[in-house]
């Protein structure tokens, strides 16, 4: 492991005589930052995407995705002229890959999109570029994708082949930004750069070294791949020691908040907190590349998948509990129990509701309880389309506090945790993130 030593000359300017013009291919979550951060800094940027809609929507100087400051990058980029959006790529000094790498129904990784991107961009490939794949990947991937570029363009020589002496020069740099704090740590973070060779590596240094004043740490591509994937298992594992717990705690009924807060009082005790499972398209998808990889060797990994994709089952056993006791108490059949989610994203103060585990629960809800679903989730105007098949109605806060009798509370966003509500008689609240009460 090593840092490269920094240019005399300013990142950008030592960059820019290089880098000219660079190409981002997928323009989502990671990809778009990516791009308008480097146009940002004076370096002509292609975005290509195979969205027709997103490639609209920035051409015309807006965004399809809820980043915090990201719509005002994006703008002044295309104002300027350093950011424009495509369909089919165009020649350019760099090609940076963030597409999405999902896995298959047996969890195996599904590379289509790196290869659909790899014979994407092969026809405007010219001696001296620079290949960089950010998605998350398994290990091997980077190798995979320099022989798909290989098949492609017989007529260039890439590392695995001609080593240092190659025409292209390839390299896996992945993204470690956290959502909602993507601008800042795009800037802030160190990133790991693991070239094919040293001078892939290299190369690969001196593009991100444009905007990244974090350091540029060099290693190979292959511990490149597995050191993303570690650090989200890493965090996946500790979090299913928090979910752990707060189920062992429920049946020795013991606030596992509260035990969480003083063992964390110890100075080499740092545990996460429990909640509703784990969602979002990273930590509960990259540690299967593990386990799909060395299934024999990742145990505790795959055991923390399933601690953490076993959560949700258990917060909605605990709804269906709520709504028995709501009906005995009260003497009314359970269809007349209605009952209130609060929070759809997958995690606090975003829109992001994918891999979310609290949309799985409302659906689950929605499908089994006879009453009447309501969601409040204050980032989005429009109900995602199968819970409003289901019935489930989008309502405010207030009106969800009012009219529920269960508040399965399901996301921390900033706004119910600044307003804890008064709890009515006979309400029943499911916490799952410790803030309303101590009860799950
Ligand atoms: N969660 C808990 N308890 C916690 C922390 C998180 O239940 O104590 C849940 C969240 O509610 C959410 C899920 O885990 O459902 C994931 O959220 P997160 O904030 O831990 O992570 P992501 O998916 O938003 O971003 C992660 C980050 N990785 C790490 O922190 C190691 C980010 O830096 C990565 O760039 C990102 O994955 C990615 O793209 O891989």
């Amino acid at each position: 492991m090593r840092t490269l030593a920094r240019h005399n000359s300013s990142p950008a300017e030592a960059a820019g005589q290089v880098f000219k013009r660079i190409s981002v291919i997928g323009l989502g979550y990671i990809g778009l930052p990516t791009a308008a951060v480097f146009a940002s800094r004076g370096i002509e940027v292609i975005g290509v995407d195979v969205n027709a809609h997103a490639v609209e929507t920035i051409n015309s100087g807006r965004v399809h995705i809820v980043e915090p400051d990201l719509d005002i990058v994006v703008h002044a980029a295309t104002t300027e002229g350093n950011l424009r959006a495509t369909l089919v790529p165009e020649p350019a000094d760099a090609f940076l890959i963030a597409v999405p790498t999902p896995f298959k129904n047996d969890h195996e990784p599904d590379l289509s999109y790196i290869k659909a991107a790899a014979q994407a961009i092969a026809p405007v490939l010219a001696k001296g570029n620079l290949v960089v794949l950010e998605s998350t990947s398994p290990v091997g991937a980077t190798e995979q994708l320099a022989s798909w570029l290989a098949e492609a363009r017989p007529d260039l020589s890439f590392p695995q082949h001609a080593g240092e002496a190659s025409d292209i020069r390839v390299a896996y740099c992945p993204e470690r930004v956290l959502p909602g704090q993507v601008l800042r740590e795009l800037v802030d973070n160190d990133r790991v750069i693991g070239g094919m060779s040293p001078r892939c590596s290299q190369m690969a240094c001196d593009l991100y070294r444009v905007f990244v004043v974090g350091e540029c740490v060099v290693t190979n591509a292959r511990t490149a791949e597995m050191c993303k994937l570690t650090e989200n298992a890493f965090r996946d594992v500790n979090i299913a020691f928090a979910n752990e717990l707060s189920l062992i705690c429920d049946k020795l009924d013991i606030s596992v908040w509260e035990l969480i807060a003083l063992a964390n009082r110890h100075p080499r005790v740092n545990i996460l907190q429990p909640g509703p499972g784990v969602g979002g398209h990273c930590i509960a998808v990259d540690p299967w590349f593990i386990v799909n990889r060395t299934p024999e060797e990742a145990r505790l990994i795959h055991a923390a998948r399933i601690v953490n994709d076993g959560k949700p089952y258990w917060v909605i056993g605990k709804v269906e509990a709520a709504v028995e006791e709501v009906a005995r108490t009260r003497g009314c059949a359970p269809a007349d129990v209605r009952v209130a989610a609060f929070g759809l994203a997958f995690k606090p103060d975003i829109d992001d509701m994918r891999e979310s585990p609290a949309m799985m629960i409302v659906e689950h809800l929605a499908g089994a309880l006879p009453g009447q679903i309501m969601a409040v989730e204050p980032n989005i105007d429009v109900l995602p389309g199968r819970l409003a098949q289901l019935g489930v109605a989008l309502v405010s806060a207030e009106d969800a506090i009012a009219t529920a009798d269960v508040w399965a509370l399901l996301v921390d966003h900033r706004g119910f945790r600044a307003k804890v509500p008064a709890r009515r008689d006979g309400v029943v609240i499911v916490d799952t993130r410790g803030i309303w009460t101590d009860a799950a």
